[in-house]
């Protein structure tokens, strides 16, 4: 008999694109294998929860579908006909196609698109170290935080907050515009222990009835798009409740006066008729935050895939500056924490070869700049070659059709460096295989909370597969790119990165797994002032200043309300699109990742659309019936399923899946527009307006259906 295998645990850190960047504890099974992975129970956020699809972790680091060997195409693009050839051979396919692409039409032909797939320093952003050497087009990543950063940030003048530990003081949590119990379990934690604790009230704030709306005690459901106006009044029942702390504001705020003034119409009842709310629920709320200053303002992004969304963000951000909340422990907002962790980026990213006369593309709007917008191109050039890293644009990226245009383009070359066959990986000329988290070093910042965590190599990589790091090093070694960080390991470039930054060193960091960085109270209050030139809280926002890395260029601001407002600035449902739909994320997936694992995609089944039953009942559908949703963008098929506290006129669409999981091959972001979103860009993903039509197959598909599942 064999003697069982050894099991032992390593410490190590999600990767994932999510804002909990839980520490993890992963069993090891033999050596090699991954077996449960649990979260770190004395890590001060992740206290040992982690979601249901990373303790499973297993399911997709040994998943037979992961791509393990250089592949090169050989049908039509789009066919996902590829043999299999050597790295040598891969890698000198690359390089001439981008020396081509560089000798024919400039370096700026050039287009290095990456995102977040990986939040890991090195391996995500060593592909700007690349970039700026060659001087290819430089990339400008909106896709996630481009709307509700600026609109953070113009209040506050830097991107951080409170730290989540002190939700353990808050006496209410508002969730405002976040799914987190689908989206970042740990903050339920946090939430759910201060209500168990000390009589926490937890508020979540949403356009449909959520887990986390379930779990809180207060929900307010509110149409799409309509923050602002519950925001304002609020604050117009906190002045005239004499809720307003005019002693901080005096002190802390640039325009209260005139704030006040400007709210003195926008009462419960005006936005009761924009958010659909009842004029109790919004005096309710306002009572709550007013009569509470240790209310702890979560805000979340999904409120601000908005076309007005910048403006929601900073609506919502102005409720604790009128509150005084941010004077309390346990009162204030968090949205995320980037500013704290002043790390130098030098040496990670190339920033000493950065030169921002080159042109800087959106990756938001990559289909328009694929089928060659001028106005998207910068007045430049084509992109004629592309290496995508960490993203999957052929699902996640607004206005699939023009996106599929783009990448079907004969002259355009794409390498994609991938885990598994992805929709985008299917269009690729050279697909390679890449390294997982567990297989590689590197080093995390957090959005949720405020450590800095190292995350070592623990097993070693399927044959055939290499980390980001190797295949940039690899690539510039042919493209002539010269650059130190090429030739440094990543511990290496971790090391130097720490140092420089006053952080210690990588060998202290690993002996202590996570370094706190969150600056003292005064600080991450913004007791010693905000981070504007004068030290105020803007209530008028700046957006033409708002100190946010965007393009340099004039970004379409104008319209976007400087005192808080209901900006009615978004897709309008109208007669020939009745329906308002938002594509929220799927619990059981991470964006795109994730839709191939066995028991992540048995638990959320298939592609659907939640609709209110009386909405149905109107459009003739029946639970599982097929039904087309679409605009002037395109259309799609999908099953429909009955919500029953869903909001009438409202669709909500989960999940990031393959576009083979449709019944046209279609996915949601066919209907998903990649007009820019004031004031720097980003995509609107949940502001769409959609017409609805019962599909005429409906009876057949869902009589198979039926008998497939009796069967
Ligand atoms: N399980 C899972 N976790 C994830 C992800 C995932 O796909 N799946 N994605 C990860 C990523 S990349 C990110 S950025 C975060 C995003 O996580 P969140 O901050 O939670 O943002 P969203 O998921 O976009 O949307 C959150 C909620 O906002 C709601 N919403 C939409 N429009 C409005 C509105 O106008 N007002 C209000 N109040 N609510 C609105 C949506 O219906 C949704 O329930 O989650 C990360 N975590
Ligand atoms: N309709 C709609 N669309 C959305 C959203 C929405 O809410 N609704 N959310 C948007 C948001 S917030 C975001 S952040 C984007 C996210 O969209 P993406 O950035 O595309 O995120 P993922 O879908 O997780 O895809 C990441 C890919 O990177 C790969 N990957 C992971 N680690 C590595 C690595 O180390 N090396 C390499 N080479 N590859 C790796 C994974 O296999 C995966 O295929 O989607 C956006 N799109
Ligand atoms: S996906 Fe988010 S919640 Fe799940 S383990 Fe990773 S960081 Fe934690
Ligand atoms: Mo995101």
């Amino acid at each position: 008999m064999n003697a069982p295998l050894a099991i032992s645990r390593h410490p190590s850190v999600c990767p994932h694109d999510c804002p909990s960047v839980c520490a993890l504890d992963v069993e090891v099974i033999g050596g090699n294998r991954i077996g449960r992975v649990y979260g770190a129970p004395d890590h001060p956020y992740t206290q040992g929860v982690v979601c249901a699809k990373v303790a499973r972790y297993s399911e997709r680091i040994h998943h037979p579908d992961r791509l393990t060997w250089p592949l090169r195409r050989v049908g039509p693009k789009g066919s996902a006909q590829f043999v299999p050839i050597s790295w040598n051979e891969a890698l000198d396919r690359v390089a001439e196609a981008f020396l081509k692409a560089e000798r024919e039409s400039g370096a700026e032909s050039v287009w290095p698109y990456f995102y977040a797939g990986t939040m890991g320093l090195v391996m995500r952003d060593g592909i700007d170290r690349l970039t700026h050497v060659k001087r290819y087009s430089r990339f400008f990543g909106n896709i996630c935080v481009g709307i509700a950063w600026p609109g953070y940030i113009a209040g506050t003048g830097r991107m951080s907050g409170v730290s989540p530990a002190e939700m353990a003081k808050s006496d209410v949590v508002v969730i405002w515009g976040t799914n987190a119990a689908a989206t970042q379990v740990n903050l339920m934690t946090h939430a759910m222990r201060a209500r168990k604790e000390h009589g926490a009230r937890i508020v979540a704030i949403d356009i449909y009835p959520t887990e986390t709306m379930r779990q809180a005690d207060l929900a307010l459901q509110l149409r799409p798009g309509t923050d602002g106006a519950l925001a304002c009044a609020v604050m117009h029942a906190l002045f005239r409740d004499g809720l307003a702390d005019r002693d901080y504001m005096a002190r802390y705020t640039d325009e209260p006066a005139a704030l006040e003034a400007h709210l003195s119409d926008r009462t419960p009842a005006w936005a009761s008729a924009i958010t659909g709310l009842k004029v109790e629920e919004i005096e309710a709320f306002a009572a709550l935050v007013g009569r509470h200053k240790r209310t702890f303002f979560r805000l979340g992004y999904g409120f601000s895939r908005q076309r007005n969304g910048a403006a929601n963000m900073h609506a919502a951000l102005c409720i604790p500056a009128v509150t005084g909340a941010w004077a309390h422990e346990g009162g204030g907002a968090l949205h995320a924490s980037s500013a704290v962790y002043k790390l130098d980026r030098t040496l990670i990213q190339g920033l000493d070869a950065l030169d921002v006369s080159v042109r800087r593309l959106d990756q938001s709007r990559v289909g328009e700049i694929l089928t060659g917008d001028r106005d998207a191109l910068k007045g430049g050039g084509p992109v004629k070659a592309m290496l995508i890293q960490n993203t999957n644009p052929m699902v996640v990226a607004p206005d699939q059709e023009t996106v599929r245009r783009g990448f079907a383009r004969e002259d355009l070359f794409v390498c994609v460096h991938e885990q598994f066959m992805t929709d985008t990986a299917r269009f690729a000329d050279v697909v390679l295989p890449a390294t997982m988290f567990l297989e590689h070093d590197d080093i995390y910042t957090a959005s949720a909370h405020q450590h800095l965590q190292f995350a070592r190599k623990t097993i070693d990589p399927p044959e055939g597969c290499r980390s980001n790091h190797e295949v940039i090093s690899a690539l510039a070694g042919r493209l002539g790119a010269e650059h130190r960080g090429f030739d440094m390991s990543p511990r290496e470039i971790i090391d130097e990165s720490l140092r420089v930054s006053g952080r210690g060193t990588l060998a202290e960091l690993e002996a202590a797994r996570w370094l706190d960085c969150q600056p003292p109270f005064e600080e991450a209050h913004f007791l010693d002032g905000f981070a504007h030139g004068d030290g105020k809280f803007h209530f008028r926002a700046d957006w033409a200043n708002v100190p946010y890395d965007h393009d340099g260029l004039c970004g379409p601001w104008r319209g976007l309300p400087s005192l808080p407002d209901h900006w009615a600035a978004n897709e309008g449902a109208d007669e020939a699109h009745p329906f308002k739909l938002a594509t929220s994320p799927a619990r059981n997936f991470l964006n795109s990742s994730f839709n191939q694992t066995p028991t992540s995609l048995a638990r959320e089944g298939r592609p659907s659309a939640l609709m209110h039953p009386g909405d149905m009942a109107e459009l003739g559908l029946r639970e599982g019936d097929v039904m087309r949703l679409g605009n002037a963008r395109g259309e799609i098929r999908l099953h429909v399923r009955p919500s029953a506290g869903a909001t009438r006129g409202v669709i909500v669409s989960e999940g990031l899946w393959d576009n083979r999981d449709f019944l046209d091959g279609r996915g949601v972001n066919t209907l998903t527009g990649a007009d820019s979103v004031a004031p720097f860009g980003g995509a609107a993903f949940h502001d769409v307006r959609v017409w609805v039509k019962p599909d005429a197959a409906r009876a057949t598909v869902g009589e198979k259906d039926a008998a497939e599942a009796a069967s």
